[in-house]
């Protein structure tokens, strides 16, 4: 019992300072956004080619969260888009008290997107809520069909769902009409986007979904 307390206490403190971060990003009208995966699922991958799609057209600034070291980091500072590592030193998540340490990196008025890039890991990064405006569950092909049903966390807290790496189709067994019904018993409402951040098939319909929520944030800022 007192354990369930102590908990509840620690998840209340991160939704609030999680919230006040958020409220700075509103009040410069930055997109935040959260994406959550396992490992080797290609978040890297797509924080690569978004930087490339939107650089020029929207000022981005990405936070790596590892446990140890920067690969990450380098790899997505290699496409020139600033870039903070964060490491966890074996914690499975981010929360926003590790946020807390590098927002001030931020330049807040110069720019219009920050990604978040979670620890590699579908279980707890979902209960730790985020200063973001959205969360984005990733999920490669060779994972399988039935990852929704066996990890409804970050699933049901997301508002939209990757399917990386569908260029291995041929290679894998995956039912993606299984995964589809099994992300809308979860979340009926949301797009379920299939693509290749090895190809770039299927890319533009994430950045699209992204663009969309990008103007929605200007018109916010510039009313
Ligand atoms: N075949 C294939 N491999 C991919 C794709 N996206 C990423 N990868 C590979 O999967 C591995 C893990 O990718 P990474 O971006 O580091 O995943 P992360 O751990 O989720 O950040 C790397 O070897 C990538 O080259 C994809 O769409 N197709
Ligand atoms: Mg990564
Ligand atoms: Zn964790």
């Amino acid at each position: 019992m007192a354990e369930i307390k102590v908990m509840q206490s620690v998840l209340a403190s991160n939704d609030s300072l999680a919230a006040r971060q958020l409220a700075e990003l509103d009040k410069h009208g930055v997109l935040g956004i959260n994406i959550m995966a396992g490992p080797g699922a290609g978040k890297t991958a797509l924080v690569e080619r978004t930087a490339d799609a939107l650089a020029g057209r929207f000022r981005i600034h990405v936070i790596e969260g590892d446990l140890h070291g920067d690969l990450d980091a380098r790899r997505v500072a290699a496409h020139g888009v600033p870039c903070t590592q964060v490491n966890t030193e074996g914690g499975c998540h981010l929360d926003s008290m590790m946020m807390g340490a590098v927002w001030p990196d931020l330049d807040l008025a110069n720019l219009d997107l920050v990604i978040i890039e979670n620890v590699g890991n579908l279980v707890c990064p979902a209960e730790f809520r985020m200063p973001v405006h959205h969360n984005v569950t990733m999920l490669s092909t060779p994972e399988g069909s039935d990852k929704p049903s066996k990890y409804p966390l970050a699933f049901s807290r997301s508002d939209v769902v990757v399917v990386n790496k569908i260029d291995l189709l041929p290679y894998v067994d995956v039912d993606l009409a299984e995964l589809r019904r099994a992300v809308a018993k979860l979340r009926p409402d949301i797009p379920v986007l299939e693509l290749s951040a090895r190809t770039g098939a299927g890319v533009d319909a994430w950045l699209g979904w992204l663009e969309g929520r990008l103007v929605g944030r200007r018109g916010t800022r510039d009313a």
